[in-house]
């Protein structure tokens, strides 16, 4: 029941004991409220002190009642506006945590809840560097540090990133000392503007392809069924973006010789962990691009490969991959339902569900079938297999014989569009020759296989790029992190790793572009087979461990949503799974060994000794050479035991054989890089660093009896402990 209105003037009566101030409040609420209202109240009030008792009936009307009115709203106002000044920027256009957001690719004006509560900046102005605020707030007495409450003082302050070109000293050190000095000239000028607009524009749309992930929209409002992937405009803009700046043409162009590639892979790197996973349709892009190439650009595909590679917006196409049915992504021969069937015109319908469809709103795609023949009989097995073009959608816009069941919910790369598909009469074009499906994806394979590569490498470059920046702003036990060694010697940890990748990466790259402008030796092409998957499944691991370090370096914040940090180690789990899980690429380590009767590894050892020597000139590297060499020498004892038991026996170890010659080329190519005439002291401390590893876990592995037949059937001992399975119950 409401209370009734009371008149205020009756509080005036009132004695000083019951007039509380629960009882202005509920007057003030239930009396109507004028300005004559809260006079005749302030009169009251005022007019109860000592000395203006006598004036009750019209305090305000005399000199002392105004006197006081206006001493005390002067107190008031000078308290409110003094207090505000302590934290109100000069120039409130942005505060930090926008500034942040920005750098993130937030839009600006979105409130900030993680660095800061409010956008009253702490800032002096908003795009400088503010104070350690841990140091203004110990100054604070804690009856004003936590009164402001809706204002929120909140004491860190966030990490930032800039051009990632100029930011990366090894990235531009590399490229100088590798290219032709008029191709870097051009490199170098390319990369610092595209770093710029990383910085100032990709960046912003990355974060908004994270916010916004795509939809799957499978009906209109009339009930057909219209299956249509709804992307954020930031995503479009990428792809434009992606044409714009050549990212997958420049690899085509060739103008820079066997350069290009290295060039691409440099753009990609700086690309990549901004560009809201729009790199991955970007890989497969290149994946199919490439295998039109090595398919000799056949008519039909002519039309097509120029889409793919073009630098014009309008005509510019990206690409799919199918290959993982419902049966597994892994043993593609074996689990390939998909049945592909002749029609008159000698294309084909294809028959099948994809599991998983990675940017599945791309233009084109390929994928693996099973051709039927006429008789009904489908081949199964990898022999079976053929690979086929298709056009997503038709000239009206109309899917071509797919249906999007669903859109996949995933850990991490949630701004990618991945989908299951059904796909009925789905009309193709076969462009391998019969039962040489899996032989021809394999040239996609290799090029995915790099993209993953490079979007490790970046992965590892921005997580500690971050983490550095913050160490020089956040403090701790009364220092920033900067100036705790030990903290330093976490990040020094990470840039190690991050460093022996990137040279794998770029070795890689090397490699690609001699093999395509044909300059390539036999041995060459070994490297390039074998150091693919060794790099890719290697990478993968070292991206996880970085990023999760890297996450660890801003405590609680790493771990929280909207700082925009945690995203980074969800995206760069895929990276162990997408082309090939850890172990999927140790057995293609072994394929290449036994496809190559063992010359691949004879490659690796000749090209890994041979490249060496130029490090035995520098004293301070002869140590770490020395560990490499015993490393090296351990390998090709292994190898030659090991082979004695033929590939059966060496699937146990291939995950650790695999390692090993990670860590043995990093550390060769690291030592190499050292070696050079203007290597920096930290160049060769990171050579050193690397090889404190242990640089042939094969073999130490070995020596304690991880592969022999007892250490495998312990294994599921240890596995199934006390579990059906060891009953033979399961
Ligand atoms: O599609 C996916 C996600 C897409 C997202 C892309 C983003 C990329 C990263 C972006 C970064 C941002 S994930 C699904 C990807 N699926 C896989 O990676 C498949 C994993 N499974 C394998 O790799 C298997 O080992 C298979 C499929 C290759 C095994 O097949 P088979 O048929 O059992 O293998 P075979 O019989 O050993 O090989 C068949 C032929 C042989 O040639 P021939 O007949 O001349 O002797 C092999 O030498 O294929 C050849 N071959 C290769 N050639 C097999 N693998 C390779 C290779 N790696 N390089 C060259």
């Amino acid at each position: 029941m409401q209370t009734p209105a009371m008149p205020l003037g009756q509080l005036a009566s009132w004695p000083a004991e019951e007039l509380s101030l629960s009882k202005l409040v509920s007057a003030r609420r239930i009396a109507p409220v004028s300005a004559s209202a809260f006079t005749e109240l302030f009169n009251h009030v005022v007019g109860r002190g000592r000395w203006l008792k006598a004036k009750q009936t019209r305090p305000l009307g005399s000199f002392f009642g105004r006197f006081w009115f206006a001493f005390w709203l002067l107190v008031c106002l000078f308290i409110y506006f003094g207090k505000l000044a302590m934290w109100t920027p000069c120039k409130p256009k942005l505060s930090n945590c926008e500034v942040w957001w920005q750098s993130l690719g937030q839009a600006g004006n979105q409130k900030c809840k993680h660095w800061g509560k409010r956008r009253i900046a702490f800032s002096k102005g908003w795009n400088q560097q503010v104070e350690p605020m841990d140091q203004k707030c110990s100054s604070q007495h804690p009856r004003e540090l936590f009164a402001r409450k809706e204002i929120g003082v909140f004491c860190q302050e966030q990490p930032r990133i800039g051009n990632p070109y100029l930011e990366d000293a090894f990235l531009q050190d590399y490229l100088k000392s590798q290219l032709p000095t008029e191709v870097f000239a051009d490199v170098r000028l390319d990369l610092e503007q595209f770093g710029a607009r990383v910085k100032d524009e990709i960046d912003l749309l990355g974060r908004e392809c994270e916010l916004n992930p795509p939809q799957l929209k499978q009906f209109d409002a009339w009930g057909r069924r219209v299956d249509e992937i709804i992307t954020c405009p930031a995503w479009k803009r990428m792809k434009e973006i992606s044409a714009e700046e050549g990212l997958i043409a420049e690899a085509y162009e060739r103008r820079y010789s066997n350069w290009s590639r290295v060039h691409q892979i440099a753009k990609l790197y700086l690309f990549a962990t901004s560009s809201g996973l729009f790199s991955c349709p970007l890989a497969m892009t290149d994946g199919a691009a490439k295998v039109i190439e090595s398919l000799g650009i056949p008519k039909a595909l002519k039309e097509v490969f120029i889409h793919l590679t073009s630098r014009d917006p309008a005509k510019f196409w990206t690409s799919g991959q199918w290959m993982t049915e419902r049966r597994g992504g892994s043993d593609v021969a074996g689990g390939t339902e998909t049945v592909a069937l002749e029609l008159p015109d000698g294309s084909y319908s294809l028959h099948g569900l994809k599991w998983f469809t990675s940017a599945t709103d791309s233009d084109i795609t390929l994928t693996l079938a099973r051709s039927m023949t006429a008789d009904g009989q489908i081949q199964q097995g990898s022999k079976g297999l053929s690979l086929f073009y298709l056009k997503m959608r038709d000239e009206e816009g109309k899917l071509n014989g797919i249906e999007i069941q669903r859109l996949k919910d995933k850990l991490g790369t949630r701004q990618l569009p991945t989908a299951e598909l059904l796909l009925n009469e789905a009309k193709s074009l076969k462009i391998s020759a019969e039962g040489r499906g899996v032989a021809s994806i394999a040239n996609m394979l290799t090029i995915t296989r790099i993209h993953n590569v490079i979007c490790a490498v970046a992965y590892m470059r921005r997580v500690i790029t971050l983490a550095r920046d913050y160490a020089t702003k956040r403090e701790a036990f009364g220092k920033p992190l900067k100036a705790h060694p030990l903290h330093m010697q976490t990040l020094a940890r990470m840039e190690v790793q991050a460093r022996g990748a990137f040279l794998l990466m770029m070795e890689i790259g090397k490699l690609l572009g001699l093999e395509e402008t044909k300059k390539d030796t036999e041995q060459d092409q070994h490297m390039l087979r074998l150091l693919t998957p060794v790099a890719k499944l290697y990478t993968g691991k070292q991206a996880v461990a970085v990023t999760s370090e890297g996450l660890e370096c801003f405590g609680g914040q790493g771990y929280m949503e909207d700082t925009g940090l945690a995203g980074i180690l969800r995206d760069a789990q895929v990276l162990t799974i997408w082309e090939g899980t850890t172990n999927i690429l140790s057995l293609d380590v072994l394929r290449s060994l036994v496809k190559s009767q063992g010359k691949v590894l004879d490659a690796f050892f000749s090209t890994a000794q041979a490249r060496l020597k130029v490090a035995l000139s520098v004293s301070e590297l002869e140590i770490s050479v020395q560990i490499v060499q015993n490393a090296l020498h351990k390998l090709r004892q292994f190898t030659q035991k090991i082979s004695l038991k033929g590939e059966p026996g060496m699937q146990l170890s291939a995950r650790d054989f695999a390692y090993a010659l990670a860590r043995i080329y990093g550390g060769v190519l690291l030592l190499e890089y050292a070696a050079r005439p203007n290597a920096s002291a930290t160049d060769i401390y990171t050579a050193q660093r690397w090889c404190h590893q242990d640089m042939c876990p094969v073999d130490s592995e070995d020596k304690a009896g991880s592969y022999s037949t007892g250490a495998a059937s312990l294994d599921i001992s240890l596995v199934y402990d006390k579990h059906p399975v060891l009953k033979g119950r399961l």
